[in-house]
């Protein structure tokens, strides 16, 4: 059975499905899919022991005893589960309905099992609305400033390019496809450079690595725009036409020379110098930008910095030339979201809205949330200074429902846990920030035990709360047709097609900003926002440093970074035993230099703390570190650390420059031998 991969990853692989008796005994890459290529990354290319995994939820559960680690849980059928979650959510909805809030993120990045019937219910019962900012928000406000929209390059003209800036990203572990044209090019002679605190697998692969100091991204571009300028490597030509506000960036540009943007970064200025020539240099020239960089205070800045780039040498003149960050604005024109989501059923209400990236401060300050909805995420391990997080989910006076496959550490503080299908279930519509085809994904396997599509606990929520719009009634298949028809419900791709192949290319252009033609009001790559001057902002980019500078004299001397796991994805998998056989155990990675004045030796606990609380787990020893930078690699549930706690503990609520985002790599810790 053809399918699509759910997870929050760029490449969205088309899947293929081995079914043996109703059983599924494989999950490959679809060979005819040319994005996906017949292969999957390890993670996925397991799903199998993840679906039929010994701890799946196959009952709806009510919790007995108190929240938390420690709850036990008796089986409740269905109806029994709905009836009472009913009846617990009444009362609050007619009282407020804005006391009801949903959580969700990206467990699976479907647009039905999303926010497809979810967010139908939510709009109905006028509950408050969740801002969606945990991963991408400041990039995409960033892009969306500057391109006027999340597009870019497509993913497959990387391998015609002939030097590529892979920034902020570890791409053999996150964006394996991306990764495999990168290694086409660099068969056929491209340079590779990797820009990232970490020396990653993806570093160790390519000719120039900058270790640079987290969060400091924007003065890199700053100086390199610097020596662009001062050594006249411009398209001039290109910046006349399709851009706007260049006597403004230069001006500013030529602030930052090689040294200053050395001092910032903890970088040699002739590194700086040099990366700066190959890039007046060589055409074509790609940079491929990932969210990592931008989980810092001025996150979005850095973003829009960087973006200025390939307009300055008119790298965007070559379809294997300019930048990718996202392409989400292209499938963005083939969905339509309003109707899939009827944001509609609101009518005139405007609930409040509460960033998911501050839901610790947000369940904590006041107790305006009574009831929470969790569906396709895991708050409790992946949100942000977990301490406060933690105290909001185990508030007695909130109701909590979480829609889950696993008992996760969010499940653990729920009243009701109701079983979720995994991807081999149930039906779906896929689209993908890295590429730009749309994928269908059918039901291979009948659902496991009782769990039922997240469409269908809405539904069925939704007929229990009394509500009878008839897009209750509709229909997961004409849900997914739903997400790509126009508002009279022609569809905006052939539905043939993608039943019977299960993707479809959209019309994207292969150079898409050869000739301008950017997504913005003026048409051009704006430099300057207008937007940003009416709010009173500075309409250019800057470097704007990190809330949590590390002062080597002070109480945290060192900044911590917690990206991704290569075998996880975010806290999922963690409990897939092959997949956890290979990650091992919760690690901090230190340099030499930071380890032995601590008398820290591989295999040693340590203790990792700063004001908002401590987290333990084993060291390892590493110039995968630079000095000064320690680093959590992967989210591990809390309840597989030492001391029942992971990363967050140490991550704060401060939002990004734009998009309100969380910046989980904007933090000064200090860490010791246990
Ligand atoms: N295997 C795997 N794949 C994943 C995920 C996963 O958990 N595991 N997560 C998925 C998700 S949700 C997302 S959002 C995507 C994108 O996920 P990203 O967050 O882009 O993840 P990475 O590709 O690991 O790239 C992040 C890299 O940025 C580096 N970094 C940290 N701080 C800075 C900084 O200040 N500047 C620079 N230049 N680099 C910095 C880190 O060391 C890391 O190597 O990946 C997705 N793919
Ligand atoms: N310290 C630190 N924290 C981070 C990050 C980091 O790099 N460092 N990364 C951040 C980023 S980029 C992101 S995107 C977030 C990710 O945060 P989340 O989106 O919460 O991602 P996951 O941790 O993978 O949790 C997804 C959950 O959804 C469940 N799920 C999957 N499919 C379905 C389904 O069909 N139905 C239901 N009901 N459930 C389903 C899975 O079992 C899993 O428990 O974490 C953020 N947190
Ligand atoms: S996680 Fe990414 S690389 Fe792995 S199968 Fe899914 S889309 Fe492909
Ligand atoms: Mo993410």
């Amino acid at each position: 059975m053809l399918g699509a991969c759910p997870h929050d990853c760029p490449d969205t692989c088309s899947l293929l499905t081995t079914v043996e008796e109703g059983v599924a005994t494989a999950v490959r890459g679809n060979p005819d899919h040319p994005l996906t290529d017949g292969v999957l990354c390890t993670k996925v290319s397991r799903y199998t022991e993840r679906v039929y995994h010994p701890e799946r939820l196959l009952e709806p559960k009510r919790r007995v005893g108190p929240k938390g680690p420690g709850a036990t849980w008796q089986t409740v059928s269905w109806e029994e589960a709905l009836r009472d979650i009913a009846a617990r959510l009444q009362p609050i909805v007619e009282r407020n309905p804005h006391a009801l809030l949903p959580y969700s993120y990206a467990g699976t990045m479907g647009q039905v099992q999303g926010e497809g019937m979810a967010a139908r219910f939510f709009h109905a019962l006028g509950a408050s609305r969740l801002d969606r900012t945990i991963c991408a928000s400041a990039g995409s406000e960033a892009l969306t400033h500057i391109y006027g929209g999340k597009a870019g390059m497509r993913m497959e003209q990387f391998a015609h390019s002939r030097l590529i800036l892979i920034w902020g990203s570890n791409s053999v572990g996150s964006n394996l496809h991306f990764w495999r044209y990168a290694q086409q090019a660099k068969r056929a002679g491209a340079k590779l450079v990797c820009i990232d605190p970490r020396r990653t697998e993806t570093a160790d692969h390519c000719h120039v690595h900058l270790a640079l100091r987290p969060g400091t991204d924007a003065a890199l571009a700053f100086a390199l725009m610097h020596e662009l300028i001062v050594h006249d490597a411009l398209d001039h030509d290109y910046l006349e036409r399709y851009t706007l506000g260049w006597p403004e960036l230069r001006a500013r540009a030529l602030q930052w020379t090689p040294e200053r943007a050395a001092q910032v970064c903890g970088l040699q200025a002739q590194a700086i110098r040099a990366l700066a020539q190959d890039y007046a240099q060589t055409r074509p020239a790609a940079i491929r930008l990932n969210y990592g960089m931008q989980r810092v205070r001025g996150g979005g800045n850095a973003v829009r910095a960087i973006a200025c780039l390939p307009a300055l040498v008119g790298a965007w003149r070559h379809p294997a030339g300019g930048l990718l960050l996202s392409n989400s604005a292209w499938a963005g024109q083939a969905l339509n979201t309003a109707r899939l989501q009827r944001v509609d059923l609101l009518g005139d209400r405007r609930p409040p809205i509460v960033n998911m990236s501050a839901i610790g401060d947000a369940l904590t300050q006041d107790r305006a949330i009574e009831a929470l909805i969790v569906y396709n995420s895991n708050p409790v391990a992946v949100a942000p200074h977990s301490a406060r997080v933690v105290e909001g989910f185990a508030r007695e006076d909130l109701f909590t429902v979480v829609l889950e496959q696993f008992q996760t550490d969010t499940a653990d503080y729920a009243d009701y846990v109701l079983p979720a299908t995994t991807q081999l279930e149930h039906w779906d519509l896929h689209t993908s920030y890295g590429h730009t085809d749309v994928l269908l994904n059918r039901p291979a396997i009948a659902p496991r035990g009782q769990c039922l599509p997240n469409s269908e606990i809405f539904r069925r929520l939704a007929r229990a709360m009394g509500l009878s719009d008839p897009c209750f009634s509709e229909d997961d298949e004409t849900l997914c047709r739903q997400a790509v028809s126009d508002d009279q419900g022609r569809c905006r791709v052939d539905f043939d097609v993608l039943l019977a192949q299960g993707f479809v290319h959209l019309p994207v252009a292969l150079a898409p900003f050869e000739k301008g033609g950017f997504l913005t009001p003026s048409g051009k790559c704006e430099f300057t926002s207008a937007r940003l001057a009416e709010q009173g902002q500075d309409p250019l980019p800057d470097y704007i440093p990190n809330y949590e500078v590390p002062d080597p004299a002070g109480p945290y001397p060192l900044a911590m970074i917690s990206p991704p796991a290569r075998n996880y994805l975010n806290s999922t998998f963690v409990n897939v035993k092959s997949l956890r056989d290979m990650e091992g155990e919760p690690l901090l990675e230190i340099h030499p230099d930071d380890a032995s004045p601590r008398g820290i030796q591989t295999g040693a606990v340590v203790t990792i703390f700063n004001a908002r609380g401590r987290y333990q787990c084993k060291a390892r020893v590493s110039t995968r570190a630079r000095p000064g930078v320690v680093v959590g690699l992967g989210i591990w549930w809390r309840k597989n650390g030492l001391g029942g706690t992971n990363v967050n503990e140490l991550t704060h609520q401060h939002l990004t420059d734009l998009g309100r985002a969380a910046a989980f790599y904007d933090c000064a810790v200090q860490v010791e031998a246990a």
